[in-house]
Order: structure tokens, then C-alpha cells, then sequence
């Protein structure tokens, strides 16, 4: 679709942009559990532990996904470590997502 494939170049420009620009990149990581994906709209849901950097308690949320991600290796009821990173627009977004260990 064009609208998501826009908004996933706007995202990879920005995760790769914002370093060489100079501005703060706010990221962090920690474990926890899929609930479910979306592969359709790039999206899973995960009960994730704290994220200490970013001062996050444990919670069940969305995340978009960076398109990079190949979301085939993803499913329901994995236990994941992952980590996110600010997207431009504010949303926060899973930049690597790996069976943990
Ligand atoms: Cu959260």
C-alpha cells in the first residue's frame, strides 16, 4: 500500500537520519512476551519488563515495527528481547526483536 509504504521510508530516514543529524536518539531495550502480531500493519503487541533508560514500568502495549524487521520470525506466545527507538513523529518503534535467551 502506499500509505505504509511511505510512512516506513519516512521512518527509516528517520532512524538512520537522526544520528548524523545530531539530535538525541531516545532508545532502550528489555524482554518480554508477543501477544499478538500484526503483519499487515507492521504492529505487535508485547508485555515488556521495564525499560530503565527510558524510565518505563513494565506494561502490555503496541509497537509499530522498523520495516526492516521481517516479521515472519515473530509470532504469539515468543519471548522476545527487543528494543526500541523514538520515531520523528513521537511514536516509539521495535528497531530489533530476537528470541531471548
Ligand atoms: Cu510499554
Amino acid at each position: 500500500m502506499m500509505t505504509k509504504t511511505f510512512a516506513s521510508v519516512v521512518l527509516a530516514a528517520a532512524v538512520v537520519l537522526a544520528p548524523s543529524l545530531g539530535l538525541a536518539q531516545e532508545t532502550g531495550g528489555t524482554t518480554g512476551k508477543v501477544n499478538s502480531v500484526d503483519a499487515t500493519k507492521h504492529v505487535v503487541n508485547l508485555t515488556h519488563g521495564p525499560i530503565a533508560t527510558l524510565g518505563w514500568p513494565g506494561m502490555t502495549m503496541d509497537f509499530g515495527v522498523a520495516p526492516s524487521i521481517d516479521l515472519g520470525t515473530v509470532k504469539a506466545g515468543d519471548s522476545v528481547a527487543f528494543t526500541v527507538v523514538k520515531s520523528a513523529n513521537g511514536a516509539w518503534v521495535v528497531d530489533s526483536i530476537k528470541p531471548a535467551r
